[in-house]
């Protein structure tokens, strides 16, 4: 599974929530492999390889859950992803039908 999603950090991995400064939201070209969401710049291409930077933002979903995040109203078809170390990201696709995928992709990793 891949599109684009803008991805906000609420928490970080010691479960506290993330400060300020660090809580806007960025979009990426976001692709389900295994058990990571590689979180990149810009678009896959096959024959280029991934970035430090793509790296270092890619998440691990093994043992995450993904759920539709309702407490967040701010804008639509957010989910909320948390991590088995204790992020949470919120990840905002382009359409509900989108977030919904992302949803059971996840949860089904
Ligand atoms: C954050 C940024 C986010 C905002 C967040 C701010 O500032 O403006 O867009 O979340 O509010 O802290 P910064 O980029 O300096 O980290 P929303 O878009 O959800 O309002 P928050 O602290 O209430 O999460």
């Amino acid at each position: 599974k891949t599109g684009f999603l803008a991805r906000k950090s609420h928490a970080d991995m010691d479960g506290k929530k993330t400060p300020r400064g660090k809580r806007g939201w960025k979009t990426f070209y976001a692709v389900l492999k295994g058990t990571v969401l590689y979180l990149q710049k810009d678009e896959y291409k096959p024959e280029k390889a991934l970035s430090e930077e793509d790296l270092k933002n890619a998440v691990s979903v093994h043992h995450a859950l993904a759920s539709k995040a309702t407490d967040y109203e701010k804008k639509p078809n957010v989910l909320k992803l948390k991590t088995a170390d204790w992020r949470v990201l919120l990840f905002q696709a382009q359409s509900q039908e989108e977030m919904q995928t992302w949803i059971n992709k996840i949860n089904c990793v």
